[in-house]
């Protein structure tokens, strides 16, 4: 009798890893279901969020009779209520929260695993119904278990990270899950209600042509950023130009189409804010994390984005992702 799956769900391929991976304690595994119901959660309401404003006028409180919250800050709420209720996970930090938040229980301080998260990256572009998405980050607790965790357990480098992954509210709903072993994606499948493998093994191909940027900056960048941009624009591109400009303004969006199709996104520091607009943490590192697991690169300019030792919970970095080849033609202007 053939009992092989055609497909995959992401619970099945959280026990899937169990099973490959016996020693492993499934505390990585539940947490990846955790971050994958919250999900879940989360996308049922952006895919709302017009309808919400339509009815909007019918008062602060829902038909659940819940009081009815800005988007980010329920998303935000999603993932940490999943995650403090969940086995794996000692605390959180969250680009909703200014500190970050030990969930100090004695389940919780067993636990071996603490999250960085942007929850909605990109809300402002919701009412104009453009993707927007979620980024998350895993890191190891270095405190001594037993105890909170402790601000230490979230300034790490990104090289520390166990796990990093993305999901994008877009067509599709696509839930990107990366480990030192491989990149996979996962389309939600609203017929079952399941996140399903539709992209294993992601890789970055070496080369796109496409460059992402907010041209909008442009004379405020400094003139090694500008020369490449202009040498984007050019037939004598390195992969044959003129290249194409795609620039969404959703991070996710622009970063995701980057790891699978090829190609670069940049967030450069300008004149007035010479740390640009990323955070660090839960946005640069995790996806510094998955495209160097892919195979492409991420630096700040200068220096490989998971080597920097973070200062800062909301520290921002100047950001620049994708392509190996398009990173190096990059660096020869830098
Ligand atoms: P700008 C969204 O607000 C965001 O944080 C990222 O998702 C996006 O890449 C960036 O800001 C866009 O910023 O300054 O180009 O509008």
């Amino acid at each position: 009798m053939n009992v092989d799956r055609k497909v995959q769900t992401l619970d099945e391929f959280t026990i899937q890893q169990m099973r490959d991976f016996p020693h492993a304690t499934g505390e990585l595994a539940s947490l990846l279901r955790d971050i994958g119901l919250a999900a879940k959660r989360v996308n049922v309401e952006v895919n709302k969020a017009g309808l919400v404003d339509i009815l909007g006028d019918a008062g602060t409180i829902n038909v659940q009779g819940e009081d009815v919250k800005k988007l980010d800050i329920y998303a935000n709420n999603q993932f940490v209520g999943v995650l403090k209720h969940g086995i794996s996970c000692a605390g959180i930090a969250s680009e909703e929260l200014d500190d970050y938040f030990a969930f100090d229980d004695p389940v919780s301080n067993q636990s071996k695993y603490v999250c960085l998260f942007d929850p909605l990256d990109g809300s402002g572009n919701i009412d104009t119904n453009v993707s927007i998405g979620t980024i998350f980050s895993v890191y190891r607790r270095i405190t001594e278990k037993g105890k909170p965790v402790n601000l230490s357990d979230f300034l790490q480098p990104g090289k520390e990270q166990i796990a990093a992954g993305y999901i994008v509210y877009g067509s599709s709903t696509m839930l990107v899950y990366a480990t030192r072993r491989g990149v996979n994606g996962f389309t939600l499948d609203p017929s079952i209600g399941e996140f399903t493998m539709s992209h294993p093994n992601i890789k970055c191909p070496e080369f796109g042509k496409i460059y992402s940027v907010n041209h909008g900056n442009f004379f405020q960048y400094q003139e090694g950023v500008k020369g490449y941009i202009t040498a984007c624009q050019k037939k004598d591109a390195t992969n044959g130009g003129p290249y194409t400009q795609r620039y969404i303004g959703s991070m996710v969006a622009d970063v995701h189409r980057s790891l699978i199709k090829g190609g670069i996104f940049m967030y450069p520091g300008t004149i007035e804010k010479p740390k640009g607009k990323l955070r660090l943490l839960y946005e640069c590192n995790p996806f510094a994390f998955i495209m160097e697991v892919a195979g492409g690169r991420a630096t700040n300019g200068k220096d490989r984005i998971l080597d920097v030792m973070p200062e800062k919970l909301h520290q921002r970095s100047p950001f620049f992702v994708g392509s190996t080849g398009m990173m190096a033609e990059l660096e020869s202007f830098l």
